[in-house]
Formats: structure tokens, C-alpha cells, sequence
């Protein structure tokens, strides 16, 4: 039962673990090599990070993390 409880706790701490990374933005979740740290605006989506081409100027979607359309 003991060592139950310690495979528990274990998990938990993982579970814990990987939440804080999240919430502190320290994970790359569309895996285009950004974290929203570093400055990824949107971490859900690959085509969104700082530098990346804007696809265009009026579509009010910010590609590149600037703001729309710049
Ligand atoms: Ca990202
Ligand atoms: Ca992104
Ligand atoms: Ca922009």
C-alpha cells in the first residue's frame, strides 16, 4: 500500500510539474520553435510566431506577433 501511495504522489508531482511549464509558457505547443516566452503570440497554431511572413496586410490576423497588418 506504501509503495502505492509513493507511485501516487509521484505522479502527481509530474502532473504538477508539466502544469507550471505550461502556465509559465516555457512549452512550444505548435512546434514551430517558439514558446509564448520567447514571443510566440499564438502557441496553437505553426504559421503564427515573431518573424514569420505576413500573409496579408488587411486580413486583420496577426502572422508575426506585431500587430494586425503590420
Ligand atoms: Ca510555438
Ligand atoms: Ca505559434
Ligand atoms: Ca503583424
Amino acid at each position: 500500500m506504501k509503495r502505492l501511495t509513493l507511485a501516487l504522489f509521484a505522479t502527481l508531482a509530474l502532473v504538477a510539474c508539466n502544469k507550471d511549464a505550461a502556465d509559465s509558457g516555457d512549452v512550444d505547443a505548435d512546434g514551430d520553435g517558439w514558446t509564448i516566452a520567447e514571443g510566440d503570440c499564438d502557441d496553437n497554431d505553426a504559421s503564427v510566431y515573431p518573424g514569420a511572413p505576413e500573409e496579408s496586410d488587411t486580413d486583420g490576423w496577426d502572422q508575426n506577433c506585431d500587430g494586425p497588418g503590420e
